[in-house]
Order: structure tokens, then C-alpha cells, then sequence
């Protein structure tokens, strides 16, 4: 098999049902590479255990995580979609890599210190290695660009390090990876807290809008949403609130700042709000539409998830025999 196309990795976690943070900040720029580039979407069940889950749950998640990928237009005869732990070599890479990354770079990691003080009765060793392992997931395809919100960006640059490195210790191994971040939606942030990022763990169910949530839901988050004293509706740094809802309004409508301002001058902000609650939900029919009908058919998904996990061994072991040979293990 020739591979000429550059290479596109990406993963997302089946922690939680996913928010349209997760959607617009990852998923929904997914589909632009199919076409051109190689693609590989992953769903990351390892990284889920670094915070314990229950695992008829954790099970449950994967499949729909896995919907979701194909709800939202990722086709599988066009991308290889597959599930982390089916391909064993992430987690050998992932150790081998923790070898190559320092206790120091990992302290740094903003999101282990978040996820330390979130989950404080269980900072475990994987918590704090996670980005290695998310370093093995990119490197391990020899991906070119990683579509992933501004959240992980650090992460990102940590695995740019450790490829570098490694090059220099053993000669050319790994592609370094580039980021591919959409300005616009790269952080959708919380409806109850405008300065904290839109979490799929969030424990206030009115902070998050999940893709599969019904119309009616949608609708009632968004009335709650909270904006200021003021009601003129204009982006702004001082209005983290509606300005993350002139971003989401504009995710869906492709309006530019401008228009939407226009649009709602002089309105007020219940106006405005039940207009984003509404392209919100109307938005997101279609893939909560396909869901349903993907969901209702598991053993089609299996199959999804068997033949995208071959293809992307076939391609892990191109990487592991050469990490290998260079490392001086015994073939
Ligand atoms: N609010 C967001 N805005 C833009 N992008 C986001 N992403 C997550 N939240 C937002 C992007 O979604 C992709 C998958 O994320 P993940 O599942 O790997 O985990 P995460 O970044 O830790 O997302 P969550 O929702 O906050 O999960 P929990 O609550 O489990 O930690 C990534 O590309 C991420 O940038």
C-alpha cells in the first residue's frame, strides 16, 4: 500500500456524552480532510480511564462516540475510524515515549494540574502521563495534522518535543506533527461559567449543551444562559458570556460578527437567546437523526470498528518495527 496523501490523526474521549464544544471545537472539522489527506479518528477509551468511569458506561460511550463520528458525516469507506485500545501498539509507543519525556515537562501540563484538583482522590500515574500517550497516538501514524480545540494545544506541543527529540537521539523516526485549530469555535466555553471551557465532565447540567440533547433542552439552556447586566448583544473580551453565543450562533449560521450584531440590535438578549437555542437545535437534527439509526444497528458499528482497527494497525507496525530497530530491541 502507497501512501501519498499527508496524514490527519485525531481522538476524542469517551468520557461523557459529547458537547458541542467537543463538536464544533473537533468533530465538525474532522470531515474536511477526508477527501485529501489520510485520515484517522480514534476513539480514545484509554485516555477515558485516567478518571474512573463504569464500564457498562465506558462500553455504552465508545459505540456512540463512534456514532457520533459517522452521525456527523465521517464516512468509514473514507476514514479509518477505530477504537485506541483495539490497537495495541498505542500503549507500547505510549511507554517507549515515556522513556523520552521528561517529570518536568508533564508537571507543566495545565490540563493534569485542572483534572489533579478536579479529581483529587485519584491522581493517578496515567493522569499524569496522558500526554505521552497522546504523543504515541499521533506519532504512531506519522501524522502531519492533528484538528483539535485550543485546549490541547500544550499537549500537541509536548508531542512536536518528544518527536523532535527522538529524531535527534536516533535519526528521522517520526513525521512532527502540526496543530490544525479552528479560530472561530477553538473554545466553546460553559453557559453557567463564560470563562471556563465547555466540559463534558461538567457536573452542572445547564453549563453543557451535549449533541444529543432534544430541542426542547437546547432551548431551555440557552434561555439560562449567562450573559450580563447589559443587553446590547456585541462580541466582546467584558462579555465572555454573549460573546460565546454570538461564536456558537455563528458556528451555525456562518454569519461574521458584524451581521450578527446587526441582527440583533436594539433586541435584547431574550431575543437573541432563544434565536441561538433554535439554528443550535435545528443544527444538530440531522446528526442526532443519523445517530439513532447508526446506534440501532450495533453489529454494523463492530464491523466499523474491526476494519478500521486493522487498517490502522497495518500502519502502526510500519512505525513500531522502525521505533524498534532504532531503539535496539531484539526483532
Ligand atoms: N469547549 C470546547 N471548545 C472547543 N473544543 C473543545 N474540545 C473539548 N472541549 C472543547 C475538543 O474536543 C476534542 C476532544 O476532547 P476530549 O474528549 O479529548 O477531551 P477534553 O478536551 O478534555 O474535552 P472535555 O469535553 O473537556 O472532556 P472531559 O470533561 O472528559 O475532560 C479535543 O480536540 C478538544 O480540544
Amino acid at each position: 500500500m502507497i501512501q501519498d496523501k499527508k496524514i490527519v490523526f485525531s481522538g476524542v474521549q469517551p468520557s461523557g456524552n459529547l458537547t458541542i464544544g467537543n463538536y464544533l471545537g473537533a468533530i465538525k472539522n474532522f470531515s474536511r480532510f477526508s477527501e485529501d489527506y489520510k485520515t484517522f479518528y480514534c476513539v480514545v477509551d484509554l485516555h477515558a480511564i485516567t478518571v474512573r468511569q463504569v464500564p457498562a458506561e465506558l462500553r455504552r460511550r465508545t459505540y456512540e462516540t463512534l456514532a457520533l463520528y459517522m452521525a456527523c458525516g465521517l464516512d468509514e469507506k473514507k476514514n479509518t475510524l477505530f477504537v485506541q485500545s483495539h490497537v495495541p501498539a498505542h500503549a507500547e509507543l505510549g511507554w517507549m515515549l515515556d522513556c523520552y519525556t521528561m517529570f518536568g515537562e508533564l508537571s507543566r501540563m495545565t490540563q493534569f494540574k485542572d483534572k489533579s484538583a478536579k479529581h483529587s482522590q485519584n491522581i493517578n500515574a496515567g493522569l499524569f502521563t496522558y500526554p505521552t500517550l497522546m504523543a504515541a497516538d499521533i506519532l504512531l501514524y506519522q501524522t502531519d495534522l492533528v484538528p483539535v480545540g485550543i485546549d490541547q494545544k500544550q499537549h500537541l506541543e509536548l508531542a512536536r518535543d518528544i518527536a523532535m527529540r527522538f529524531n535527534q537521539i536516533y535519526g528521522d523516526t517520526f513525521t512532527v506533527p502540526e496543530g490544525y485549530i479552528s479560530t472561530d469555535t477553538m473554545k466553546i466555553m460553559s453557559l453557567a461559567e463564560p470563562t471556563s471551557k465547555m466540559s463534558k465532565s461538567d457536573e452542572n447540567q445547564n453549563a453543557v449543551v451535549y449533541i444529543l440533547d432534544s430541542k426542547d433542552d437546547i432551548i431551555r439552556k440557552f434561555k439560562k444562559a449567562v450573559t450580563d447586566s447589559d443587553s446590547c448583544v456585541k462580541y466582546s473580551e467584558d462579555k465572555p458570556g454573549v460573546s460565546n453565543l454570538i461564536t456558537i450562533y455563528r458556528a451555525f449560521t456562518g454569519k461574521s460578527i458584524e451581521e450578527v450584531e446587526r441582527e440583533f440590535d436594539g433586541r435584547g438578549y431574550g431575543d437573541f437567546k432563544l434565536a441561538v437555542g433554535e439554528v443550535c437545535a435545528d443544527g444538530l437534527a440531522p446528526v442526532r437523526e443519523e445517530f439513532s439509526r447508526l446506534m440501532a444497528d450495533k453489529s454494523h458499528l463492530e464491523a466499523v470498528m474491526k476494519a478500521g482497527a486493522d487498517e490502522a494497525a497495518y500502519y502502526a507496525r510500519k512505525t513500531m518495527s522502525k521505533v524498534r530497530r532504532k531503539i535496539g530491541f531484539v526483532n
